[in-house]
């Protein structure tokens, strides 16, 4: 029985990292790890492009550009929803959500979900690169595994 599963070797790979800038003190810290990762896995410097955009709602536009440039082989998605008092989270985090699911799957290129949708502060912290470890390594090393199945799986 065939079984496909995508290596982690990076090498080769061209990956666009669309970044939020809300929430900043929580999101460089996405990018940073996200980045290392990208780095470590076999990734020249200038095969990781890295895009700022203002907030989480804004991350699927952005991912749509890349992923239908023709220039990346995956888009890693970063940003940080911390609940407040109001709806708004709900809107934003949900848009966020919603809009990277369906760019991921119009355009049939690997978008990752990287976006932090928490409680607090503190949970925001520990998942990027906390007690509870690092979203940003985690979507990037995602991202590279999704890229190779899809090679893998295409046959190119
Ligand atoms: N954007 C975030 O990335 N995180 C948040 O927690 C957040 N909150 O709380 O409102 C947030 N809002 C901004 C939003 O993403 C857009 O940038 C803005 O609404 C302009 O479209």
């Amino acid at each position: 029985m065939p079984e496909l599963e995508g290596s982690l070797d990076g090498a080769g790979l061209r990956v666009c990292v669309v970044v939020a800038r809300w929430n900043g003190f929580v999101t460089e810290k996405l990018l940073e790890g996200a980045v290392s990762c990208l780095r470590e896995r076999g990734l020249h410097h200038e095969d990781v492009t890295v895009a700022r955009v203002p907030g989480a709602f804004e991350v699927p536009t952005a991912a749509k550009w890349a992923a239908e440039s023709g220039r990346f082989d995956a888009v890693v998605c970063l940003g940080a929803v911390i609940r407040g008092e109001t709806a708004h989270f709900e809107y934003v985090a949900g848009g966020a959500t919603e809009g990277i699911r369906q760019v991921a799957q119009e355009t049939g290129v690997p978008v990752i979900f990287g976006v932090l949708t928490v409680d607090s502060v503190e949970q925001a912290m520990a998942r990027a690169g906390g007690k509870d470890g690092h979203k940003g390594e985690e979507a990037a090393q995602a991202a590279i595994e999704m890229a190779n199945l899809r090679r893998l799986i295409s046959g190119s």
